[in-house]
């Protein structure tokens, strides 16, 4: 390459990146993603039975697919709304700080939108359907989680385990908007089913853990009126932080509220061998459904961050009978 030539293009390039403006002001470890959703509106199983529901969802499953980035990560996010969906759906992401009226707009039916951000704060974070009706979007499943980990990889302490527990409220008629108001709802979800990590009940799993391992909760209560009070029975959160920023620490917490469209990170160090249930000690929650059982054991497995979804039904029966809690 001639040496005119070779300056032109070194011109060309330092001028497009310039263009680009993030190009050169974004920080060498930033990522980009491509991350696209689909709205559907398609039945779910939310307990053990095999029970179905009318749900509206991202990506057909109930929560949506957890996204993972770092902290200065810029992600391009599209939703699709198919042609064979009736109702105009739309996507918030509570880890962006963008403009809402622009960026989280509901779309209609044959439609789609994207919008850019960059997470700029670690954490945990909801996302979820605003479309009007947003009660009623929330209550049929259209949410779920995004984690964005810290850019210096030391402001947690490590981790042995981590999973990612949503809460959100069940009724039982998806058309009944007026109960979703009046908070008349019929049961309490963890990941989008009832009793869906509760070993007594048939069609339940668990969460496992080894005795001694750090297991990190990643909590998000979707809401879309119940707050949580999220306490582990038999245990102590060793930490919980704020929204999942490691600048939020609190140490020795028995109990901690995460309210409608909130999360925070929980950890907890299980002493020794046996089961610990992760409840909502608002007990009308918890008792409807609202638990899932840490089984901490020697020989546990790994396991996927939100194990079981979709639901996978181990023995169709006809009755879920839960075990009462302490
Ligand atoms: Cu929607």
């Amino acid at each position: 390459m001639k040496q005119s030539l070779r300056i032109s293009c070194m011109l060309a390039a330092a001028a497009s990146l310039l263009a680009a403006g993030a190009a050169v002001t974004s920080p060498t470890w930033a990522k980009t993603h491509e991350i696209a959703m689909t709205a559907v509106e398609s039945d779910v199983v939310i307990d053990g039975s095999g029970e179905k529901y009318a749900a509206w969802t991202f990506n057909g499953q109930m929560p949506g697919p957890v996204v993972r980035v770092t902290e200065g990560d810029t992600i391009n996010f599209t939703l699709t709304n198919p042609e064979t969906n009736k109702n105009p759906h739309a996507m918030d992401f509570h880890a962006a700080e963008i403009d809402f009226l622009k960026n989280y707009r509901a779309i209609n039916a044959g439609e789609t939108i994207s919008y850019t951000f960059v997470a700029k704060k670690p954490g945990i974070f909801f996302y979820h359907c605003g479309a009007p009706p947003m009660i009623q979007h929330i209550a049929r499943g259209m949410f779920g989680a995004i984690i964005v980990d810290p850019k210096e990889v030391k402001a947690l302490p490590k981790a042995d385990r981590e999973y990612v527990l949503i809460q959100s409220e069940y009724f039982k008629n998806p058309g009944d908007v007026q109960a979703m108001f009046d908070r008349k709802f019929d049961g309490m979800m963890f990941n989008g089913g009832i009793f869906k990590y509760h070993p007594f009940v048939t069609g339940g799993g668990k969460l496992d853990t080894k005795p001694g391992e750090r297991v990190r909760i990643y909590f998000v209560n979707a809401g879309p009126n119940e707050f949580s009070s999220f306490h582990p029975i038999g245990e102590i959160w060793d930490n919980v932080y704020e929204s999942g920023n490691p600048a939020n620490k609190l140490t020795g917490v028995q109990t901690y509220v995460v309210g409608p469209g909130s999360a925070a990170t929980f950890d907890v160090v299980v002493e020794s061998a046996g089961a610990y249930p992760l409840v909502t000690h608002s007990l009308t929650g918890a008792l409807r459904g609202a638990i899932a059982v840490l089984l901490a054991s020697p020989d546990a497995k790994p396991a996927p961050l939100m194990p079981m979804v979709p639901w996978k039904v181990a023995t169709p029966q006809t009755e879920i009978t839960p075990v009462p809690t302490q």
